[in-house]
């Protein structure tokens, strides 16, 4: 193996070492995309090529990239102080940033617990949501209700929960007492909807079928996510979350929403609870709370849920669970100046006005070679091609290379291309990503 000298450019015999994540690596290896510095809107390639990030980043870098408040935060706490012990002990800025989390979720979730990743803040709130059902006697509710595509990170209980097969089958048994409502995308019904499609609400009857089947008093908690994303974005239909609430509540099942895409600003509100006038039990959140910056993750808790477990003695530990690096002062640092210029810069409100620009640029893409259905939602956007026969993906794939090469990185899912720029994206911007897609689309096969 080689040992880089200069680590912006790599041989292809560099490349063996890093195993890397939900990759094809032989075929990446083979020809590397790699990106090496970026800023506000765009990456730049080792080469200095200029990409602009349709994706922000993976769903993530929602102020847009290297922005100064962030990055200065960051330099300025790493200089301060490296870590803190997260057990035991604490550091003002994890009191600050729960604060100010709390202020954006929903009435009467005041409570945030901190991890380092949408899969460990699904398996937190797993385990609260059993602990919590246990807490107030009803320990017999252990079952946990995903959603068929749904993605919850990769940990044993995100994939569980979670209802992407391939995310599932080699990994065993994961655990046990799960069960999945249906998906609720259906084009018969819905292709080209634009926003929230009429048809569905309907389908969140499913649940109703599930506690007659195994007892509400089995069931724990429904994880969903409001607006499912790495599937290739299904958005909700109208009514379906407020029918999902009104059947949780009536049978005593916890109301878990996955809003580690959907959170900070990506559907035009704090939350994607606030757009849909939905409150939940428990809300999970990662990537745009720093905006990608440093990893973080967490749960925010309604208060019935918290005060349940602020019991017992006062020295005694309360919820037995927690990491290393919990509420790390570097991401602490970088997500209380994150949610700053979210605020300073009036972004969740500048993504509500550029989410029909971005639908408008997308609907016109309909009638484009191998288009099948386009959906939007917020600042998220999805087009879904027809499968090469034989071959599911690779269509979908050669179109992303196509806009790679072209400048413009977007997000493949399957049969799916996904678009969900930062929110300080400009209307040419928008302009530039459908225009790519659409010249791609007419020369691929
Ligand atoms: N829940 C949801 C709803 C997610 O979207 C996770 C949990 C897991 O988060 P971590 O931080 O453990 O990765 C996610 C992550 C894509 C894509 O291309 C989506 C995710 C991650 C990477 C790529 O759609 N979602």
């Amino acid at each position: 193996m080689t040992v880089l000298s200069d680590s912006l450019h790599l041989h292809p015999d560099q490349l063996g070492s890093y195993w890397m994540p939900f990759t094809a690596n032989r075929q990446f290896k083979a020809a590397p995309r790699m990106v090496a510095r970026a800023e506000g809107m765009h990456y730049w390639t080792p080469e200095g090529r200029r990409i602009l990030d349709g994706f922000a980043g993976l769903w993530c870098c929602n102020a847009g990239h290297n922005r100064k408040p962030v990055v200065e935060a960051i330099q300025r706490q790493a200089a301060t102080m490296d870590y803190a012990p997260a057990f035991q002990m604490g550091h003002p800025l994890a009191f600050e940033l729960a604060n100010r989390i709390a202020r954006l979720a929903p009435e009467g979730m005041d409570h945030v617990f901190f991890c380092n990743s949408g899969s460990e803040a699904v398996d937190t709130a797993l385990k609260i949501a059993l602990a919590y059902q246990r807490l107030r006697g009803e320990a017999s509710r252990t079952r946990l209700i995903g959603r068929e595509r749904g993605y919850h990170g990769v940990g044993f209980g995100g994939i569980s929960v979670g209802g992407m097969v391939a995310n599932r089958k080699m990994f065993g048994a994961m655990i046990a007492g799960v069960d999945h409502l249906p998906h609720t995308l259906d084009l018969r019904h819905m292709a080209y909807s634009r926003g929230e499609p009429d048809w569905g609400a309907h389908l969140a009857d499913e649940l109703e079928r599930l506690v007659q089947l195994h007892d509400a008093s089995t069931i724990a908690a429904v994880i969903v996510e409001p607006m499912a994303g790495s599937t290739g974005v299904i958005v909700p239909p109208r009514g379906y979350l407020q029918r999902l609430r009104e059947i949780t509540r009536k049978h005593g099942i916890l109301l878990i929403f996955d809003e580690v895409i959907t959170a900070f600003g990506r559907l035009g509100t704090g939350f994607a609870a606030e757009r849909y006038g939905v409150v939940p039990d428990l809300i999970t959140f990662a990537k745009g709370v720093t905006s990608g910056a440093v990893p973080m993750g967490g749960v925010v808790a309604s208060n019935a849920i918290h005060d349940a477990f602020m019991v017992g003695p006062p020295g005694a530990i309360e919820l037995f669970h927690g990491y290393t690096y919990s509420a790390h002062v570097l991401a602490c640092a970088a997500g209380v100046a994150t949610l700053q210029l979210y605020e300073d810069e009036g972004l969740f409100e500048r993504a509500a006005r550029m989410a029909p620009v971005l639908e408008d640029a997308l609907h016109a893409l309909k009638g484009t070679r191998h288009v099948i259905d386009i959906r939007n939602c917020g600042l998220v956007g999805a087009v879904e091609l027809e499968p090469r026969p034989g071959a599911p993906g690779a269509r979908t794939f050669d179109a992303y290379l196509g806009c790679w090469e072209k400048g413009v990185l977007v997000r493949q899912a399957g049969d799916i291309v996904c678009l969900a720029p930062a929110l300080i994206v400009e209307e040419a911007q928008i302009a530039e990503m459908a225009d790519t897609l659409r010249a791609v689309l007419q020369t691929i096969d």
